[in-house]
């Protein structure tokens, strides 16, 4: 038996979203999202054709999903709720039959001894909200406290675990400013507008919280270090813009009440003036951050990249099907650079994993899966090592628990532990969900 560095109440979990995998998005009452629009547009989806109408259809299954989980191991699952299965219209009136499908998912996971981590946002703004200008209205912060107050009074004690925003870098750089991700805008001018009312949003919804509730909330933010290239002048700049805008932007807001010197250097004349009260509203006390943590970045200067100014150098590395970078000890460096720059509140890692080219069908033996096991292996140990360094980490969710719909790419690229048929919804674990058991068995002793 190997010593384990990790906490004996250590929270090993696997995380979805809600339109990744859950189908049926108009079903029982429920208003249309941007994603439903979105994915229903050839224009704007990059895998045409494919939709969350099915997805894994984890609506109608989700009592042999929370087995599933349970015969895994997990002892925690971070899943995001539909804002509008509960407020068709975005606010206002509630639908029971939506909140219903919720309360029976942590009802089947607390049975199960699982811990849920709920996220209150996962990319599926309602499309009534979008009518009305969406994360653009500065309105929209009091929508979404409103909506919060709604899930915290029927859930809060069954849940204890709450993250308001999931990645609000991804919503407004792939939503408002590159068009890639709902609601398929490119505007620099939207962008920090965007950005700015969804962290309102954010200190909006903790507010409410603080008054209703009394357990843990917290932010999920994207994390992507970034490593200057050379010593020139110039690539450091690049570097330092990079994890500005992508990494200091939301973090610094939500933990310092301020935005990083750097982002008016880069949106020029589209970065507004601030009101003080919004940034005093937006760094409201957290108790915990969760860190989804994927890849990092080499950047070099480059004036043709717009409007960062910077891009990402090849390495002699191992990348997975996203193109992302395989790169465990950046993780490590990353967790220390947040205490040190943050202090030291308490951490859940709320995604890590990878989509790797997986055999297409199980074989007898099911899906060999062996980059995917090594991705984790590697990853789970620098956090342990980030621990050693006394780091305040809690949990860790592997991203995903099923291969499911990644947003514009469609059902191409597979983060699953579990392997889905599309054509007759058979869920088979592939061996790194063998691998993750007995990482969680031995309280993650065994790494081997
Ligand atoms: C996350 N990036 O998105 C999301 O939270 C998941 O819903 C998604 O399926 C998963 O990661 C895998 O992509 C990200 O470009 C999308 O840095 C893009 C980036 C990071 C995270």
């Amino acid at each position: 038996m190997t010593r384990t560095r990790f906490p004996d109440d250590f929270l090993w979990g696997a995380a979805t979203a809600a339109y990744q995998i859950e189908g049926s998005p108009l079903a029982d009452g429920a208003g249309a999202s941007i994603w439903q629009r979105f994915s229903h547009d050839p224009r704007l989806m990059a895998a045409k054709g494919a939709t969350g109408d099915i997805a894994c259809d984890h609506y109608n299954r989700m009592e042999s999903d929370v087995a599933l989980m349970k015969e895994i191991g997990l002892n925690a699952y971070r899943f995001s709720v539909a804002w509008g299965r509960v407020l068709p219209e975005g606010t206002g009136r509630v639908n029971e039959a939506g909140l219903d499908f919720y309360e029976r998912l942590v009802d089947a996971l607390l049975e199960n001894g699982i811990e849920p981590l709920l996220t209150l946002h996962h990319w599926d703004l309602p499309a009534a909200l979008d009518d009305r200008g969406g994360w653009l209205n500065r309105d929209s912060a009091d929508w979404f406290a409103d909506y919060a107050s709604v899930m915290v009074r029927r859930l809060d004690g069954r849940v204890r675990k709450w993250v308001t925003l999931n990645e609000p870098w991804v919503i407004t750089d792939g939503g408002y400013l590159h068009g890639a991700l709902a609601p398929g805008h490119r505007n620099l001018f939207e962008t920090p507008i965007a950005s700015h009312n969804l962290m309102r949003a954010h200190g909006a919804a903790v507010r409410a919280y603080r008054s209703e509730g009394a357990h843990e909330i917290g932010l999920v933010v994207n994390i992507e270090p970034k490593y200057p290239a050379s010593d020139s002048p110039a690539d450091l700049a690049a570097a330092a813009r990079a994890h500005a805008y992508m990494n200091r932007q939301y973090l610094d807001a939500a933990l310092k009440g301020r935005y990083p010197a750097e982002m008016a250097e880069i949106f020029g004349e589209a970065w507004p003036e601030w009101p003080e009260q919004d940034l005093r509203d937006i760094c409201q006390p957290l108790d915990f951050i969760g860190i989804n943590y994927y890849t990092r970045n080499v950047v070099r200067d480059d004036p043709n990249q717009w409007p960062l100014r910077a891009s990402p150098v090849p390495q002699n590395a191992t990348y997975a099907a996203t193109d992302w970078e395989v790169h465990p000890p950046a993780l490590t460096d990353m967790l220390v650079w947040f205490r040190d720059t943050f202090g030291n509140i308490r951490v859940y890692i709320t995604e890590n994993g990878a989509a790797f080219y997986d055999p297409p069908q199980p074989g007898p033996d099911g899906i060999d899966d062996p980059l995917r096991c090594d991705y984790l292996r590697t990853h789970i140990a620098a956090i342990g090592d980030a621990i050693e360094r006394g780091v305040d980490v809690r949990g860790y969710m592997v991203w995903s628990l099923l291969d499911n719909l990644e947003w514009s790419l469609g059902f191409s690229k597979r983060f699953g532990i579990v392997h889905v048929d599309y054509d007759t919804q058979a869920r088979t674990p592939k061996r790194s969900a063998r691998f993750y058991s007995n990482i969680i068995r031995t309280n993650g002793g065994n790494l081997a």
